[in-house]
């Protein structure tokens, strides 16, 4: 059969074999491919597991390695345990993952397993609850914030509100959420930029994703005070924490900020 993931008049298409299909919260359905496993949520490709590296590296790596010693980390989403799997490469004490579904956990630990044991990791702490509400009430701080949802148009909506932004920007140090296709989805990537200010400093970054649409992806890292890099420290704290990846690179962070002109003129109507 056909997938396939259907925006305003253009399509993804790709051939596989489903495998599981649950409905509750959300629709959650795994294919077999000839990617690999793929998750789809509500109809949108999460991830394959051929290309599923390219966004979680670029994720958790990027804002990881801005912080010099990120201890404690908050993941809201994630329920795959892609994001946990890349943030363990660092040293971290402690990393909540707070996934509003179950379901999604339950299915990516039994049909894909791209967590690699990171689920299952002492460090690792599952709470299952909304992320909004999570954060709202809660009294810690965390080194890093990463934010894995899925497109705002359901469950993840609340997460690109100004009051989830605002919340972030006070318990954590450094953001970073995935921020949609600019040319494919501008008014999702407008509103996240919009709704994101209550965080002092922003910068966009953008990936290659084959199998989000368009294959432009982008992201968004933040704090409430400036934060300057030198590639010379990256590069350093990559050798140092020992990071293995087969995407990411220092000069890849580094040159993932520099935006196509289109992009940062989209930018540029919400931050300086
Ligand atoms: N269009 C799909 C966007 C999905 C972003 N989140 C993916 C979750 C993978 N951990």
């Amino acid at each position: 059969m056909w997938f396939v993931e259907k925006y305003d008049g253009i399509g993804l298409m790709i051939e596989g074999e489903k495998i599981f299909e649950k409905d509750g919260l959300q629709k959650i359905e795994i294919f077999s491919t000839k990617l690999g496993k793929m998750l789809v949520i509500d109809g949108k490709i999460q991830f394959s597991e051929a290309d599923e590296k390219f966004y979680h590296e670029m994720l958790v790596h990027v804002p990881m390695l801005l912080h010099p010693e990120p201890k404690k980390v908050l993941i809201v989403g994630g329920g795959d345990g892609g994001a946990a799997r890349e943030a363990l490469k660092h040293e971290v004490e402690s990393i909540k993952l707070v996934e509003i579904d179950e379901n999604v956990i339950e299915a990516c630990k039994k049909y894909i397993g791209i967590d690699e044991g990171a689920l299952n990791d002492e460090r690792v702490e599952i709470i299952i609850e909304d992320g909004i509400e999570f954060v709202k009430n809660c009294k810690e701080k965390f080194d890093v914030i990463i934010v894995d949802g899925s497109d705002p148009d359901a469950v993840s909506k609340p997460l690109i509100s100004r009051d989830f932004y605002s919340r972030c920007s006070e318990i954590g140090e450094i953001f970073v959420t995935q921020s949609q296709s600019p040319f494919m989805q501008q008014e999702y990537f407008e509103a996240i930029l919009k709704n994101s200010s209550p965080f002092s400093w922003r910068r966009i970054y953008l990936s290659f994703m084959p199998t989000y649409p368009s294959g432009m992806w982008s992201f968004m890292v933040a704090s409430r005070h400036k934060i300057s890099f030198r590639i010379e420290e990256i590069e350093k704290r990559y050798e140092e924490r020992g990071i293995q990846t087969i995407h990411y690179t220092p000069r890849l962070h580094l040159a993932s900020f520099t935006l196509p002109k289109w992009v940062e003129e989209i930018v540029k109507k919400y931050i300086e």
